[in-house]
């Protein structure tokens, strides 16, 4: 231009979104059957999946549900809350980024 400036090529700039692993945390009060539940209605896993990460959070004291983009991460946070309160259970869901 005649300010001596150069338009540059616009760069692609957008950075693809930070994920998160949302994971069970184990307590000595939550039914096996109520975390086996949790997984298959919020995390889309079957049953058989289901009952291996519930043991695995059960024995190693937590356990990966799933990953996902953060807002997506952080409603199925809070939903798996409201339902484990709801029912009277202790069970903690936390969300941390990969
Ligand atoms: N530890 C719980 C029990 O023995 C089961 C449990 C598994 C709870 C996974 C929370 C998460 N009833």
């Amino acid at each position: 231009h005649d300010d001596g400036t150069v338009l540059m090529r616009q760069e692609q700039k957008l950075k693809p979104p930070s994920m998160y692993q949302v994971l069970l945390l184990n307590d000595d009060y939550t039914p096996m059957e109520f975390v086996v539940m949790i997984l298959q209605e919020y995390f889309s896993k079957d049953r058989e999946t289901s009952t291996q990460i519930m043991l695995m959070v059960h024995r190693d004291g937590k356990g990966i549900c799933g990953v996902y983009p953060k807002d997506i991460a952080s409603t199925k946070v809070e939903l798996v809350l409201n339902h484990a309160r709801k029912a009277g259970h202790p069970l903690q869901c936390v969300m941390e980024e990969v």
